[in-house]
């Protein structure tokens, strides 16, 4: 950019490619060495309901230059205080997991591989998806970094066995992770949708020892009071599917739900979370573009909520004196 610019670089949203945030571009994952790296997973090709989701990554990529991250870190002034400061951490693109069309377990595979590149290369992954089945290979290759607990924001539990003999749509990641030994509790927040779930399902996501708040029922308890119920330990691995949040901010997505959660309880519900313990990556999912507004409410509000938790999880990093790579590293992306 400096070399087309003829006073300091204004780095204004319009200009520039369109890297989530725009963080710098890193294809080449043998030379990822970052903090936090950023990939897309486009693939909606087991989603039940209305495709497009995997269009998710292009339009969060897109709202999400509406900001970026600079040395000095972005003020917070209801906080007081600086966030993701490119001088404390690496954030990186690594661009897309590519999607074989039609072909559901290639297309998985590309992306349980770039996970898990990511987690050898010592960075933590951030998933854009594509729809809720790309978080069956993010938590395959998250095995290194387990064991861990699930947190799982959604409208719908999504602990389908199988829809015609189908087991990795959209709407069984949960009850695939709750088959992997990695895996320990699962609390599912925000769940709302009615008849999205058998009531055997709920049963069974209760025997295996889930928890399960609607956001009526996160209301009435107040997120301090929510996030106490949370189970305790020492990992996380956190994934959202954009449709927990209210239909009236979030229709671009598959099967928006009316009762969602609205951005303040989501983002501080976010902050408590990164305040648990180590997160070992989370992903964003079923952010549908063809069916957002010509705003781009949605794919804003996904780019916004995923850089605030990244900013929750840098801030508690840097309170508990983790160390980071910041920009010690040029040579490599
Ligand atoms: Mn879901």
């Amino acid at each position: 950019m400096d070399n087309f610019s003829v006073t300091q670089a204004v780095n204004l949203a319009p200009t520039g490619i369109a890297t989530f945030a725009k963080t710098p571009l890193c294809t080449d994952m043998n030379q990822l060495h970052a903090d936090i790296a950023i990939l897309g997973a486009p693939c909606d090709i087991s989603i039940q309901g209305r495709s497009g989701a995997r269009l998710g990554p292009r339009g969060i990529r897109l709202q999400s230059t509406r900001f970026s991250y600079s040395p000095e870190g972005s003020y917070d002034p209801e906080r007081d205080d600086f966030y993701i400061s490119t001088d404390k951490w690496k954030i990186v693109d690594c661009g897309d997991a590519d999607l074989v069309p039609g072909d559901l377990q290639a297309s998985f595979a590309n992306i349980e591989a770039a996970v898990r590149k990511i987690i050898a290369q010592g960075a933590m992954p951030v998933v854009m998806g594509g729809d809720h089945s790309i978080t069956i290979p993010v938590a395959r290759g998250l095995s290194a970094a387990g064991p861990f607990h699930v947190l799982h924001f959604d409208s719908h539990l999504d602990w389908t066995d199988n829809r015609g003999g189908q087991r990795f749509s959209n709407g069984s990641p949960c009850r695939q992770m709750s088959l992997l030994p990695y895996v320990d509790k699962m609390a599912h927040l925000g769940i709302h949708g009615i008849g999205s779930s058998r009531k055997s399902d709920f049963a069974e996501a209760k025997a295996y020892g889930d928890l399960i708040l609607s956001p009526r029922q996160i209301r009435r308890l107040g997120i301090a009071e929510t996030l106490n119920l949370l189970p305790k330990g020492e990992r996380y691995f956190v994934t959202i599917d954009i449709d927990v949040m209210d239909y009236s901010i979030a229709a671009g997505t598959g099967s928006p739900m009316h009762g969602g959660l609205y951005y303040d309880e989501m983002s501080d519900l976010l902050e408590g979370v990164a305040k648990l313990g180590h997160i070992v990556g989370f992903d964003f999912v079923e952010v549908a573009p063809p069916y957002d507004d010509a705003s781009g409410t949605t794919c804003y509000l996904a780019a916004r909520l995923m850089s605030d938790f990244i900013g929750f999880i840098t801030k508690e990093r840097e309170r508990l004196g983790v160390k980071n790579l910041g920009d010690s590293s040029n040579e490599s992306c």
